[in-house]
């Protein structure tokens, strides 16, 4: 920071602060993140609450840094694992300087959530109106116009964030509401999660996409080992996945290992993508009864637990 200050404390004109992405599950706020980043960082499923934790990820210009937090959708929580998403998501509103709220236009969102949800922010905030593709292009106009008419929004925008349609100008609009500042991080980083975490949630998302019903749920990810290649050796990672029941169990692991054999496979493809390096994964699986009702386990899963249940 103080390295970064005197870098670029000169220039003026620099603009950077944090973005608080939020909206409901599976809305496309974790695609929208890679969108503006170019790269795929955040975990992105079919399947609504794939995202657990607040993830950054620095998106650095010649003249700003907008640093995005994607969150956890906004839902109703049911367990203390959702309540954590829960709360997660609503912390990131404290230290936003600009929240991007985003809506899915096939849902037709009602314009009274979409106006409940700007109240506690105070600070601009932007409405983007994502997944375009699925409605008639006149109903996404009149969706924006209407949104616009109502005052209040620092700027309604429309995008189709896996394709990056709109997301260009979105991100214009938002650097226009950063704060003068010099950055915030150095511009290399791409996020502030270790790396052996990202391979986690890329572990996790494999699981998403291979399991099906309420089993990929209940599956928490560690990674145990993580050692740099020495030579020509790949780099060799060990994770753990935690089910919540033995019966899990079987299904994660599947006849004659078949399943955590493809999630195995599946899942070293992506970190190899990612890290640009040969991997060796090894996956195991273990029992920790019911971790998603329990703030012990949770905690020992690297999870926040809201302070009201501590
Ligand atoms: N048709 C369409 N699909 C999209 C668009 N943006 C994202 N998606 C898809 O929507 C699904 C959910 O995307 P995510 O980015 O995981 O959504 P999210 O809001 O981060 O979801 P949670 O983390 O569960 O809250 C994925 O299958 C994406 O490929 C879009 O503009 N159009
Ligand atoms: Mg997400």
């Amino acid at each position: 920071m103080a390295e970064s200050s005197v870098l670029h404390g000169s220039q003026s004109g620099f603009r950077a602060g944090f973005v608080a992405i939020l909206g409901l599950p599976n809305v496309g706020k974790s695609t929208l993140l890679n969108a503006f980043l170019g790269e795929r960082l955040s975990i992105v499923t079919a399947k609504a609450q794939t995202t657990q934790r607040r993830l950054l990820g620095i998106c650095s210009g010649p003249s700003f840094q907008a640093v995005f937090v994607d969150t956890p959708g906004l839902l109703d929580p049911r367990d203390p694992l959702q309540r954590s998403m829960r709360a997660e998501a609503l912390s990131t509103l404290d230290d936003a300087d600009v929240v991007l709220a985003v809506v899915d236009a096939g849902f037709r969102p009602s314009i009274d959530w979409v106006e409940g949800f700007r109240t506690p922010a105070g600070r601009p905030a932007l409405l983007c109106l994502n997944k375009v593709d699925r409605i008639p292009a006149v109903e996404a106009e009149r969706l924006v116009e209407g949104w616009s008419r109502g005052g209040g929004w620092a700027g309604v925008h429309r995008t189709i964030a896996h394709r990056g349609d709109g997301v260009e100008a979105l991100l214009h609009a938002i650097v226009d509401f950063l704060p003068e500042s010099p950055p915030l991080f150095p511009e290399d980083d791409l996020s502030d999660v270790p790396v052996r975490d990202l391979v986690g949630e890329m572990i996790r998302e494999t699981c998403l996409e291979e399991l099906s019903d309420e089993v990929p749920y209940a599956v928490a990810v560690r990674v145990e080992q993580f050692r740099e290649p020495a030579g020509n050796e790949p780099t060799y990672i060990e994770a753990l996945l935690y089910v919540e029941r033995e019966s899990q169990k079987g299904i994660v692991i599947g006849a004659g290992g078949r399943t955590i054999r493809k999630i195995g496979t599946r899942s070293r493809e992506k970190v190899e993508r990612f890290l640009e390096q040969r991997v060796f994964l090894e996956l195991r699986v273990k029992v920790l009864a019911n971790w998603r009702r329990k703030p012990n386990h949770l905690r020992l899963l690297g999870f926040r637990i809201p302070a009201e249940e501590t």
